[in-house]
């Protein structure tokens, strides 16, 4: 039998990890959930916590917590995430989601898409315990999404990818072709830097986004994201694949996998809300040097969505992806 595979990430075996059933009833607001997907993800004090995109009969999104001590086996808070702080914002707020959580000085920061009325947003909030969330403020002028911070400062600013949205296919939400690097001083004024890299089209990955934050190795900063295959006509679909950063200078790219690492496979990655759609938004690193270089040998998690309808996990480790993005990084750019 053909082996199957190829790809750099595997799926776990209780994949889906996170379906609706798993979800608790938190009334008046969330009963009988449609769909869990697109998770934050972050390991700390022994735990690994996901910060789930949960939709209700209603279609708002609701941000709930789940928690695991293996990172396979999840239990979700009965609560709804509440982002302290948000309802002060002159902006009227529609959905908050795909949260990207980093952590950065000794806190978490999660920076999130927020749909607003002239688009899309980032928000960003603070949170020192994963339970109480504060919302610091929207931190983009421009219609823009997938926003993720590098977890420290790079030659004295705080560093993000994002994605401007300067598209919309026919039918579709804006989106993007760009990754650009930005920075800050204070993690809520950000400028652009430079682009990082480009969406390669005719092949899979024609339009791009980050997906969970970079991680620093010996190699470069890791990074995982999503691309969009649009040339079929029909639907939509998005893969995950990964790319090496310069450590020094991130919007220098040093690989980029040529093909997807993971793609929409499994039954409940090709139906659901969404079908055809895998979406990394969560990575999980176990083991780190001295120095805080994430190790080769060391197993990763990513957290995905699946479909816009459940959690899917993928496993693998750092010198795989190294591995995988170390393709030529021009390929399919000339
Ligand atoms: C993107 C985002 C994601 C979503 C994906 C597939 O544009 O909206 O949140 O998972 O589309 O629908």
């Amino acid at each position: 039998m053909k082996r199957e595979g190829g790809g750099a990430l595997r799926r776990a075996p209780g994949n889906p990890i996170l379906t609706r059933s798993d979800l608790p009833d938190i009334p008046p607001r969330l009963v009988d959930a449609t769909s869990v997907f697109n998770p934050g993800a972050v390991k700390a004090g022994g735990l690994t916590y996901l910060m789930l995109r949960v939709q209700a009969r209603s279609r708002e999104t609701f941000l709930v917590m789940a928690e695991s001590a293996d990172g396979f086996l999840f239990a979700v808070r009965p609560e709804i995430v509440d982002l302290r702080g948000i309802g002060s914002l002159r902006e009227r707020v529609y959905h908050v989601y795909d949260a990207r959580i980093t952590p950065l000085e000794g806190a978490y920061y999660v920076m999130s898409a927020m749909d607003m009325e002239g688009g899309c947003g980032l928000g960003l909030a603070r949170t020192d315990d994963l339970r109480e969330f504060r919302f610091l403020g929207l931190t983009s002028t421009d219609d823009v999404r997938n926003g993720v911070l590098f977890p420290e400062k790079i030659g004295g600013l705080y560093l993000r990818l994002e994605r401007p949205n300067r598209a919309r296919p026919e039918g579709g939400p804006t989106t993007g072709s760009e990754i650009w690097l930005a920075g800050s001083d204070d993690l809520l004024a950000w400028r652009r830097i430079g682009p990082v890299m480009g969406g390669r089209f005719h092949y899979w990955d024609e339009y791009i986004g980050s997906g969970p934050p970079p991680v620093r190795t010996r190699r470069g900063w890791l990074h995982v994201y999503h691309g969009v295959a649009t040339h079929f006509g029909s639907a939509s679909i998005y893969q995950a694949g990964v790319v090496l950063l310069d450590l020094r200078d991130p919007t220098k790219v040093l690989g980029r996998s040529r093909g997807n690492i993971l793609e929409p496979r499994e039954p409940y990655e090709l139906c659901g809300q969404v079908p055809n759609v895998v979406f990394p938004s969560g990575l999980v690193v176990e083991e780190f040097d001295a120095e805080g270089y994430a190790l080769p040998s060391s197993p990763v998690r990513v957290y995905y969505g699946a479909a816009d309808t459940a959690v899917g996990l993928a496993v693998t480790t750092v010198a795989e992806l190294v591995d995988a993005a170390g393709d030529d990084p021009q390929w399919g750019q000339t």
